[in-house]
């Protein structure tokens, strides 16, 4: 039985990794990290089914005591501090987590069991104010936000450590990728919540940001696939994980809107607090290679990945409305 370590496991990738590779016959060991009220909602239902690890990206010895005690074959290094807005409050905390992290990870490997094959979650931020449409493996990085500057190191460290020590080290390029377990905060899930709220009478208006930026968006069900892909291959390599169509913010609203029966436009409310110091304008990733090499290819269309959001929230916020007080 295959030994994968997922960190990150409380996350919505994290989840939905799981559930994949336990489907795939592994033993999951999960790390998380110590936390006053546990938050295992998005792996409840498969949380007997995982060992689960405590330890911390900002504390090596943890790691260090994962690798000897649980011997993973297969590391997904899914944990980050990953909301954009955030990294501009909380630079430096972002940049310990998001890039020295991913050192401290590899440290333990490099230190521990130079066998393990390891995946770096890499980000279509990296390209931030792009250079180039669509983006490729080959696209320079140009970040606009410290979670975007914390990426790219995490990037580059892990092509350093695969060249330094011969390591299977792979980092997946993933762009934007949504579901109905996305945090609240994310644009996605915040306008599918809302949409929910204000078609059950429970919120007037919706306040967002910047509706020009556009997305490559995709399902993060199909999107994790690639990640273990990524490991199964003889040679570790780097690899962009995108559909190749994007939209606005805007657009998602008009569909999330129009799906109950509404019109945006009397709803959303433009908010300064919502905007970014630097904006990331335009991604649209070229998968071509991910096609080509790794035979992955997105199963889930734009209206679709929209449509299930706003179908789960409708529910969820439905059922939210009937609960016995
Ligand atoms: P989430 O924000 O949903 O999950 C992040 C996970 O990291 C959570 O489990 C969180 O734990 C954990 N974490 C945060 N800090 C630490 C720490 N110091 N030590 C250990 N664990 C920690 O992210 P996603 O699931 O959406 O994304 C997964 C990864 O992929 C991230 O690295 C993200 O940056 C990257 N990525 C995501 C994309 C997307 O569109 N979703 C696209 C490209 C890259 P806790 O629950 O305790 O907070
Ligand atoms: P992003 O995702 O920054 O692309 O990072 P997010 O959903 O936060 O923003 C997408 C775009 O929407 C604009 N926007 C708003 N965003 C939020 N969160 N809230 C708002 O009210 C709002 N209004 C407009 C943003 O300005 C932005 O242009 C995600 C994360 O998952 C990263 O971890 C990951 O690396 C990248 O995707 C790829």
């Amino acid at each position: 039985m295959k030994r994968a370590l997922i960190t990150g496991l409380t996350g919505q990738d994290g989840s939905y990794l799981a559930e994949f590779l336990l489907d795939r016959g592994y033993h999951v060991i999960g790390m998380v990290r110590r936390t006053s009220t546990l938050n295992f909602e998005r792996v409840a239902p498969i949380q007997d089914d995982i060992e689960i690890v405590q330890g911390d990206l900002l504390d090596e010895t943890s790691l260090r005591h994962i690798m000897r005690e649980h011997r993973p074959d297969e590391i997904y290094n899914l944990a980050a501090q990953s909301f954009v807005q955030t990294s501009w409050q909380q630079a430096v905390l972002t940049g310990e987590t998001t890039a020295l992290g991913v050192t401290r990870l590899l440290n333990a490997i490099q230190q521990c069991d130079q066998d393990v094959r390891f995946y770096q979650a890499s980000s279509s931020e990296m390209f931030g104010k792009v250079v180039e449409v669509p983006q490729t493996e080959n696209t320079p990085f140009y970040p606009r936000s410290p979670y975007g500057a914390a990426k790219v190191y995490g990037h580059w460290i892990t092509v350093n450590f695969r060249e330094s020590y011969d390591l299977h080290a792979s980092s997946g390029i993933l762009f934007n990728h949504e579901s109905p377990r996305r945090g609240l905060e994310f644009v996605t899930r915040k306008i599918t919540y809302n949409v929910a709220k204000i078609k059950h009478g429970l919120a007037r208006e919706l306040r967002l940001g910047d509706l020009d930026p556009q997305r490559d968006w995709g399902f993060a069900g199909d999107y994790v696939e690639a990640m273990w892909l990524m490991l199964q291959q003889d040679e570790p390599d780097d690899y962009v994980i995108a559909t190749g169509e994007t939209h606005s913010v805007q657009e998602f609203c008009e569909l999330a809107f129009g799906m109950v029966g509404l019109d945006w436009r009397e709803w959303v409310v433009q908010d300064e607090r919502y905007m970014r110091p630097a904006e990331v304008d335009l991604l649209i990733g070229d998968p071509s290679k991910a096609a080509t090499v790794l035979g992955w290819k997105p199963r889930t269309a734009f209206p679709e990945l929209v449509a299930m959001m706003m179908e789960s929230d409708m529910e969820l916020v439905g059922r939210q409305l009937t609960r016995p007080a």
